[in-house]
């Protein structure tokens, strides 16, 4: 079946719904495109941007409108464990799924690259070897050698010189893809061909087949999975957080400190330390007597409160939480019907079954207490979801049931998605509680989908330099499996880091899309003015730059709504086909505009920077480079490198409070461009997107608006290139 510029290939009888990833229902089916005769006895489909032939043998190859090969699976096997023989005798069967077991092998070209698979620390390129399918939480710290991790996902986007494709198998069960694996003498080192194996305990197969350039899948990505949320502006100013602020004084002390400093603070985090004995929903009122009034005060100031939310329920009569969800039997039970019991920091507890509708709607409004409680938005965590107890692993027992909708099955199918599910319910929740404000989400773990509900953040990173390299891989590979709004623990979240660890990392965090320090309770201090005067002049700049950009953050969040595009984008976003730039992990376009260069290595101040086709002016210098090509450029304590494309338009923030366009001088003979989303506020309302073009008249540089109406914002030129004022 082809929808939307998509095709869908189902084995066994396996439909496209019900499905977790799916935004609603399933799209129309393309009449046009039917699966007809192929001139070798087997078929073929011909849609907008692919052609999927399929052999009388079952090979599915997916091929670009002019027939070059992108990928071919080879016919897939299936076995029946024993263990079907008890799925059998439970009720209910999954989304298609037999609990047979099954693997395919797909073959890709010699110089493809993988990205996507969620979120993995040692990408973002996807490295040869094997990846679970399984949300996981590694205790305690993880660095680039740790996979899985929290929030997992069978999308594959494969970069090729032939072209671009993502494959996203439509399977929550857990499994593992393995990339490139060992052909026998063919070859060795990244250029060997082939090799794809997926292998999955259980579930359908099926697959969404998306090709074309990288911005094109990731907009049929986003079509099939549903738009990113966009976060209220204030989300993305800068966060402070920490677990074990202690109490209220502390709380007030940490934001004095930011303004007493002049520093910008957007919001400021609470984690499970200010809970009643970890109970979720309550406070302890001995170190918080009066939230709703500090969250007031705060908020005078200019900044919001976050929420911890974890999953878990103590499970204690007289826990009204655990006694409203008993009530409405809204926890995961065994097969026999009994509560699971896991065990967290409140001891004994319970786990809501978020793949119930009637669950998600109770939990959603428990909401309420914490909006009264004067918390602006919320951070899911622990929602893998985790338990330590003796079930084998950190998590719910396999056979935990779940009602995945009424369809009934087990946790070996609901496991994937739980944070998902969560996600849904706490950003409904939120949506119904406060109606005329966007829900502020973002969850620890999730799958395909998570984007509608909200952004994640990068976990439990390890401090030290390989962390740091770390927390930028999980941004850029869940930008790239479509969940664009995420960030690091700046800082990292065990221990201390150095202070040049620290202002590196924040330095990076100040051009991600979620900008927030955060450690753990044992680890150190984590305020930009705890690392002496000349980190915290440093961390200063990086936040005024912050504050500065912020029209084009919210212009990218707009237009990650509108097309799926990632903010933060691998460099070889716009040239695929250029295959140093398909190798480039160290640095990363923000949008469109701007090329950021990050410090990853200790001690260094300077860093080569491959550049994209075309001319980069460095912001601080103001000097024009010419790509594509490798540079070294000056990368002082002081600042990261950040380039912008010549005719870059970029919104920015006046010192007057309003908002000018940054333009950079376009190459002769060329037009530039950008665009800035109208600030609509933090409801429903759309937000008008108005595009520029700029040009170089003689030596002056002019913007315009698209169509050719003066800008109607104060435009101020940059770069090397003619230097003049102007106003549009
Ligand atoms: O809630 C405590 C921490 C939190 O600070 C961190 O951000 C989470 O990723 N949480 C993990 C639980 C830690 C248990 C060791």
């Amino acid at each position: 079946m082809a929808a939307g510029g998509a095709v869908f290939c189902g084995w066994d009888g396996a439909e496209p719904e019900p499905s977790y990833a799916l935004d609603g229902a399933c799209p129309e089916a393309d009449e046009r495109a039917q699966l007809e005769p192929d001139t070798d006895g087997g078929w073929r489909v011909v849609s907008e941007r692919v052609t999927v032939a399929v052999s009388r043998m079952g090979t599915v190859e997916v091929r670009t409108p002019g027939g070059v090969v992108l990928r071919r699976d080879l016919p897939p096997r299936w076995w029946e464990p024993a263990e079907t023989v008890i799925d059998r005798a439970c009720e209910g069967r999954g989304a298609g799924g037999t609990g047979a077991r099954w693997h395919q092998r797909s073959e890709v070209g010699a110089d493809a690259r993988f990205f996507g698979l969620g979120g993995r620390a040692g990408g973002p390129r996807l490295k040869d070897g094997s990846y679970r399918l399984w949300n996981t939480d590694p205790g305690g710290g993880f660095g680039p050698g740790d996979d899985p991790l929290y929030l997992t996902m069978p999308v594959q986007l494969v970069v090729a010189d032939a072209g671009t494709h993502l494959v996203f198998h439509d399977n929550s069960w857990d499994g593992t893809v393995t990339l490139r694996e060992g052909e026998e003498g063919a070859g060795s080192g990244h250029d060997r061909p082939g090799g794809v194996r997926m292998r999955m305990e259980g579930g359908p197969l099926r697959y969404w087949v998306f090709v074309g350039t990288p911005a094109r899948v990731l907009h049929g990505w986003a079509a099939l999975t549903g738009s990113p949320a966009v976060p209220p502006g204030w989300a993305l100013g800068h966060h402070h957080a920490r677990w074990g602020f202690g109490d209220a004084n502390e709380v007030r002390r940490v934001v004095a400190g930011y303004r007493e400093r002049n520093l910008p603070l957007s919001a400021l985090h609470l984690d499970i330390d200010h809970l009643a004995g970890h109970r979720v929903f309550t406070v302890d009122a001995a170190r918080f007597p009066d939230l709703p009034g500090l969250a007031a005060e705060l908020r005078a100031d200019g900044v919001r409160l976050v929420s911890i939310v974890d999953p878990a329920v103590k499970a204690e009569p007289g826990n009204a939480v655990y006694d409203s969800g008993a009530a409405a039997e809204g926890f995961v039970t065994d097969a026999r019907g009994r509560e699971v019991r896991g065990v967290l920091w409140a001891g004994e507890s319970v786990f809501p079954d978020f793949t119930d509708p009637r669950v998600r709607k109770w939990w959603g409004g428990l909401y309420a207490e914490r909006l009264e409680q004067g918390f602006s938005g919320v951070w899911h965590d622990r929602c893998e979801p985790v338990s330590f107890a003796a079930f084998g692993e950190p998590t719910l027992p396999r056979s935990a049931r779940h009602a995945l909708e009424g369809r009934g099955g087990d946790h070996r199918e609901a496991h994937n998605v739980y944070g998902l599910a969560m996600a849904r319910a706490g950003y409904e929740g939120l949506g119904e509680l406060r109606p005329d404000e966007r829900p502020f989400v973002f969850s620890r773990s999730g799958w395909a989908g998570l984007q509608r509900y909200g952004g994640s953040r990068s976990g439990d990173v390890t401090t030290g330099w390989p962390g740091l390299r770390a927390s930028l891989a999980l941004v850029i590979g869940l930008g790239l499996s479509g969940v664009p709004y995420s960030g690091p623990d700046i800082g990292g979240f065990t221990g201390s880091p150095s202070p040049e660890l620290y202002l590196r990392w924040f330095q990076l965090g100040a051009y991600l899309p979620l900008f927030r320090t955060h450690s753990a309770i044992t680890a150190g201090r984590r305020e930009p003015w705890e690392f002496g005067s000349g980190v915290l002049e440093d961390a200063a700049a990086a936040l005024r730059e912050r504050q500065r950009l912020l029209p084009y953050f919210m212009t990218l969040a707009r237009l990650a709504e509108r097309t799926g595009a990632p903010y933060v984008r691998p460099v070889w976003w716009r040239q695929p086909k250029d295959r140093a730039l398909r190798d480039c992990e160290d640095a990363f376009l923000l949008g469109d505009a701007l090329l950021v260069a990050p410090v990853l290595e200790e001690g260094a101040v300077r860093r080569a920077v491959r550049l994209p086709r075309g001319r980069w002016y460095d912001t601080a210098t103001g000097r024009a480079y010419e790509g594509p090509g490798q540079v070294v450029v000056d990368a002082p304590l002081s600042r990261i490198p950040v380039l912008a494309r010549a005719g870059a338009v970029i919104p920015v923030a006046s010192p007057d409070g309003g908002v000018e366009l940054e333009v950079w001088p376009p190459c002769e003979g060329r037009k530039g461009g950008g665009s800035l989303a109208v600030d609509a506020g933090d409801g429903w309302d759309k937000a008008e997107l108005v595009r520029f073009v700029s040009r170089l008249r003689g030596d002056e540089v002019r913007v315009e608006r698209e169509g050719g109406v003066e800008a109607g914002y104060p435009v101020r030129v940059r770069g090397a290139a003619p230097r003049s004022e102007q106003r549009g």
